[in-house]
């Protein structure tokens, strides 16, 4: 079949499966390339087009499983392999946030729903009289015996030494069997090489922060994109490190918190930028090891509900927040530690997000 355009929307491959092959004169990701090249300025696409075309491209995040996904961050020595293999075992790509106020209750929300999630997040600084010893050896302990990755909400963003420091502390107290911590991208790299550097406590990673949930924030598209080169670079800088064997060494950034990779992906396509980086941010985006977990997601309230709404949050479902904005792991706090009966709820948000992820990497 002869076409003008690929649209790089799957046609070639669902033709391929049939035995037809598709010639083109030439390709959707050519011409944008030479339009931003011309005019050094985004082209505008509208969002869910570019949504389509850059999922295929995104093809490494989007459609490979979590099983596929726990292999290829082992052979590539990432730390993620554990958690996309505990994701796939327990059938959940949930995060619980255990936003609550007593140690006694957080503990014990966390045994209550452990089963149905891959993550506990957790923001320490809320918990009522601190966070001694007992408590944090008592949470590490649950972590290990009922399989799942801590996340610690820190939104660290200071200069490297002092990101170092705080690692080196997390990786002693609250963090001491491993575990992630969020980051903000505001200082640059340098906060990326103090928690990520590997001769202490390497098996605590990093997430950055690329885009908020909240409504209106200082998070624009240009920042966004900005943050995922800081991670780019740092990632290129730490791969240089481990081959020249200096003694010194960064580990790889995890992942990121965002509304989802097809989010982020339109964020840098809308970002003015010369098609060459744009196309390195793009590629970097879709490496199979990487981690993209999105806050703001709750099922529809039934309509007798009469809980206040939240202005300071936008929210939307587990399915929108997987296939439309290319999410992994979804963030649910209030959702299910407000409710009645948290355990089921998180079942809920369990089954809702898992059926969603099913659904998306079954496209092709
Ligand atoms: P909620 O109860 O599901 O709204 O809680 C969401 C959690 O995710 C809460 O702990 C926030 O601090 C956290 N969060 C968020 O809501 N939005 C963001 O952009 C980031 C974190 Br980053």
């Amino acid at each position: 079949l002869v076409v003008f355009c690929d649209r790089e929307a799957g046609a070639r491959e669902a033709l391929q499966a049939q035995d037809v092959s598709l010639h083109s004169v030439c390709s959707l990701s050519k011409v944008l390339a030479v339009l931003q090249q011309q005019r050094n300025s985004p082209v505008p696409v509208p969002v869910h087009e570019m949504k389509k075309n850059t999922a295929h491209q995104l093809r490494g995040v989007t459609t490979l499983t979590f099983e596929d996904r726990a292999k290829h961050a082992a052979a590539v020595g990432s730390t993620n392999a554990r958690l996309f293999e505990i994701m796939t075992e327990k059938q959940s790509n949930l995060c619980v946030s255990v936003d609550l106020q007593d140690k006694e209750r957080v503990l014990e929300l966390i045994e209550a729903v452990a089963s149905k999630v891959a993550v506990v997040k957790l923001h320490l600084d809320v918990i009522r009289g601190g966070t001694n010893t007992d408590f944090l050896v008592a949470l590490n302990k649950l972590a290990q015996d009922l399989n799942f990755v801590l996340l610690i909400d820190r939104k660290l963003g200071d200069i490297g030494n002092t990101s170092r420091l705080q690692k080196q502390v997390l990786g002693e107290t609250a963090l001491s069997t491993g575990g992630l911590v969020t980051a903000h991208a505001l200082a640059g790299q340098g906060t990326l090489e103090g928690l990520l550097d590997i001769s202490t406590h390497p098996d605590v990673g990093a997430l950055l922060i690329l885009q908020m949930s909240s409504p209106v924030n200082l998070l624009s598209k240009g920042y966004t994109s900005a943050a995922l080169e800081t991670a780019m670079r740092h990632d290129a800088k730490a791969t240089a490190s481990l081959s020249s064997g200096e003694g010194h060494g960064w580990a790889q950034v995890n992942g990121f918190i965002s509304k989802g990779v097809l989010s982020v992906a339109a964020n840098v396509l809308e970002s003015t930028g010369a098609a060459s980086k744009t196309a390195a941010l793009l590629e970097y985006l879709s490496a199979a090891e990487k981690l993209h977990f999105s806050p703001g997601v709750q099922l529809p309230t039934p309509h007798t509900d009469t809980r206040p709404t939240d202005p300071t949050q936008t929210y939307r479902t587990p399915n929108i927040a997987i296939n439309d904005d290319g999410a992994d792991i979804i963030i649910v706090g209030r959702g299910i530690y407000s409710q009645a009966d948290p355990a089921a709820a998180a079942e809920q948000y369990r089954l809702a997000a898992w059926e969603a992820y099913k659904t998306k990497v079954s496209h092709e």
